[in-house]
C-alpha cells in the first residue's frame, strides 16, 4: 500500500452546498458544443492549467492513460484540418448511414471543417491502451475508456468554466493523427477538441436537453429539503 496522507476536503455548510451545486449547474448548462471559432488568441498557461486539471481525474488503478496534445501551430492545425476533412468527405459521402445523417441534420454538420484552423487551440486527446514500461514489457491499463472519458468531461467543462468555447470533434477514423502529432502507436486518438472563443454572433441549434424525470431516478426516502427544480 502506498504511505497514507490527510484527504484535504473542504466542507461546505449545507446552504452553501446548495448554492455551489445550483451556481454549477447554472453555469455548465450554458455550455454548448462551438462549430465557427474567432481567431483570437488565448493564452497558453490558461491552456495548460486546464489540461493539468482534466489530468487530476480518477482512473483505473491511477495509472492515467492519457495523452494530451496541446497544438496552436498553424501548419500542423493545417495537416489536421486536411486529414480530418478528407475523413469527413467519406463519411458524409459514402460511410454514413441515412439514418446517421438524418440524426445529424439538425445540428448542419457537413465534411468541411475550417474551425480546425480558424480556432486557436487544438487539444488531442490520446488513450494509452498499455503501458511500456522502462525495459519495453507491456503492462496493463484499467478501465482506459471510462478514465480517459472522465478525464475529458473534466477538460470540458473546465475550458467553460475558464471562459472558453469546445466543440468536441470526432473524425472517424482518426489514426492520422499518430502520423502529424508523432504518437506512439499504443496511443489511440481518442477525441480532438477545438478550443477558443465563439467567432462572433454565432448562432447554435436550438435542441434541448432531456427533462430531470427522463435522464434519473429517485429511489429512496421522500426528499425533505425543498426541492430547487
Ligand atoms: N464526425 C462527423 C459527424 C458527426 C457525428 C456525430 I455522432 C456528431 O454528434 C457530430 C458530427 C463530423 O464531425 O461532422
Amino acid at each position: 500500500m502506498a504511505e497514507m496522507i490527510p484527504l484535504d476536503f473542504r466542507e461546505h455548510p449545507v446552504d452553501q452546498m446548495r448554492r455551489r451545486a445550483c451556481a454549477f449547474f447554472d453555469d455548465i448548462r450554458r455550455r454548448r458544443s462551438v462549430r465557427e471559432f474567432s481567431d483570437r488568441p488565448v493564452p497558453v498557461d490558461i491552456v495548460e492549467r486546464v489540461v493539468a486539471a482534466a489530468a487530476t481525474a480518477p482512473s483505473g488503478a491511477n495509472q492515467q492513460p492519457w495523452h494530451f496534445v496541446i497544438v496552436s501551430d498553424p501548419t500542423v492545425k493545417r495537416r489536421i484540418r486536411e486529414a480530418a476533412e478528407q475523413e469527413e468527405r467519406e463519411f458524409y459521402g459514402h460511410r454514413a448511414t441515412g439514418e446517421w445523417l438524418a440524426d445529424l441534420a439538425p445540428l448542419g454538420t457537413d465534411w468541411q471543417k475550417p474551425f480546425l484552423e480558424a480556432a486557436p487551440w487544438l487539444i488531442a486527446v490520446f488513450s494509452e491502451s498499455y503501458r511500456v514500461l522502462p525495459d519495453g514489457q507491456k503492462a496493463k491499463n484499467y478501465y482506459v475508456s471510462e478514465s480517459v472519458g472522465i478525464a475529458c468531461g473534466f477538460l470540458i467543462a473546465a475550458l467553460h468554466h475558464a471562459g472558453l468555447a469546445t466543440l468536441t470533434h470526432t473524425p472517424s477514423p482518426m489514426g492520422f493523427l499518430n502520423g502529424i502529432l508523432g504518437r506512439p502507436e499504443h496511443e489511440r486518438p481518442y477525441l480532438l477538441l477545438v478550443v477558443g472563443y465563439p467567432a462572433d454572433g454565432v448562432q447554435v441549434p436550438s435542441i434541448s436537453r432531456k427533462a430531470f424525470g427522463a435522464i434519473a431516478t429517485l429511489m429512496g426516502p421522500a426528499p425533505t429539503a425543498e426541492r430547487t427544480t
